[in-house]
């Protein structure tokens, strides 16, 4: 077995691979370029909300299986899993996967494997990470095994995830594929599918893009429900009831690394052959726009105060990366409305407030962003006599509407009547 592994990248995929290889018995290096990531991890601590992956990083520190470094050494198997994002122009940045590629290159040695997890667009095992290796003078798929291994954990269930799914492996030959699959056998027990990179790159962009295009649906039947004043939520409901037909739940937009960012490789690389791809992620960046027309319909003075509760991407994790509730925030500021913001998952954003009661103070309007379980326990009575006004938007579908009523609130649940 090859023993010593280096995982480029620490962030949430990186970070808990290199812990569960490092939990299966080997010796695991993790490179970031973030001092604070680095220190943390060195202490057996980490920097993110994931559920258990604190236990798991204290128990493969402790052990000395994980160490964090900040330059790549040598090892039996390279990792990288560095973000992807997009540029201004909606194209794929591939600094970081260009860079962390370059960092192993003097490390590589005669029988080493190279796998690229960072989501990509197709083409980037053969033509960026290849040519790069191509440099350590060795032939590739003979002397050294390459392949990419996307994957497709969802945060907030990483670690389970990370074991249960099925994954797909594409080898840039047979034998690199083989050799990868080995590797991940150690830990994941759903099956490993093995073919080429580049069906393996394009089946991982395809996976969020049919999200993607499907929430972009439901947000598409929200508008038009509002518009015959029809309640898109009994709609939904009552169209799923259909053996074959799986509405997705409409909302303020799709966040996250991942959904509102991966389509936009598709559409890069065949832009006259993805109209629908396209056409739903402007519909879901619409969904911001649409969320503060539905915030003048309920309050049409500016200059008053409204809270947001939440701002993540999604319920009950930290991060705020593309969260369309920011965009909604950017989009009411701008439009003179006094915003407080009260998020208990995040530490770090400017004007954030850890007193849910200091927030709503003189507020005249609640907007639910984000459902994070913890909002169920809030004591509403309490909250509502400390606002100016009694409005609720929930943005999520995620209160009890006769409850919020029956304490004096006016509830107004989007794409409802
Ligand atoms: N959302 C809706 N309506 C829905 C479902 C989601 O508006 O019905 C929104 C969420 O609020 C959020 C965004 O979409 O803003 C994305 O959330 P998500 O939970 O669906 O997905 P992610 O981004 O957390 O994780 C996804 C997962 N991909 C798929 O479900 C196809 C995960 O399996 C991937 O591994 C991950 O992206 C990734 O890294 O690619």
């Amino acid at each position: 077995m090859n023993k010593k592994i280096c995982v480029v990248g620490l962030g949430y995929i990186g970070l808990p691979t290199a812990a569960m290889l490092a939990n299966c018995g080997y010796d695991v290096v993790g490179v970031d370029t973030n001092k604070e990531v680095l220190d943390n991890l060195n202490k057996g601590k980490i920097i993110i909300e994931e559920p258990y992956l604190d236990d798991l990083v204290k128990k493969v520190v402790i052990n000395k299986k994980l160490i964090g470094l900040n330059t790549p050494c040598e090892a039996d198997i390279f990792i990288i899993a560095v973000p992807t994002p997009i540029n201004e122009n909606k194209r794929a940045d591939m600094r970081y996967v260009i860079n962390a590629t370059n960092s192993i290159v003097s490390y590589v040695k005669k029988g080493d494997i190279v796998i690229l997890e960072s989501t990509s667009p197709v083409g980037t095992t053969t033509e960026i990470i290849k040519p790069i290796l191509e440099k350590t003078d060795l032939e590739i798929g003979k002397d050294i095994y390459v392949g990419y291994c996307p994957e497709r954990v969802l945060p907030g269930k990483i670690l389970k995830e990370l074991v249960e799914n099925h994954r797909v492996v594409g080898g840039i030959n047979e034998e690199s594929a083989i050799k990868i699959a080995k590797i991940y056998k150690s830990f994941v027990k759903g099956h490993i599918y093995t073919t080429d990179t580049k069906t393996a790159e394009m089946t991982k962009l395809v996976e969020n893009t049919f999200r993607d295009v499907n929430i972009a649906l439901s947000n598409e039947l929200l508008k038009i429900c509002d518009n015959t004043n029809i309640n898109v939520w009994d709609v939904i409901e009552y169209s799923n009831k259909h053996p074959r037909v799986n509405l997705l739940e409409p909302g303020p937009g799709v966040g996250g690394h991942c959904l509102a960012v991966d389509p936009w490789f598709l559409v890069e690389s065949s832009p006259n052959l993805s109209n629908i791809i396209k056409l739903s992620r402007i519909t879901n960046d619409s969904m911001p726009s649409y969320m503060f027309y539905s915030v003048e319909k309920l309050i049409k003075n500016t200059n008053k105060k409204i809270t947001i509760l939440g701002i993540t991407y999604k319920p009950d994790v930290d991060d705020i990366r593309e969260s369309p509730i920011i965009e909604l925030i950017k989009i009411l500021k701008e439009n003179n409305y006094e915003i407080s913001i009260y998020d208990p998952y995040v530490k770090n954003y400017p004007g954030i407030e850890n007193n849910l009661m200091k927030c709503v103070q003189g507020s005249e309007l609640l907007i639910i962003g984000v459902n994070h379980n913890v909002f169920k326990d809030i004591n509403y009575e309490k909250v509502l006599q400390a606002m100016e006004g009694n409005l609720i938007l929930d943005t999520r579908n995620s209160l009890d509407k006769e409850e919020l009523e029956k304490i004096g609130f006016v509830y107004k649940l989007i794409g409802s009547k």
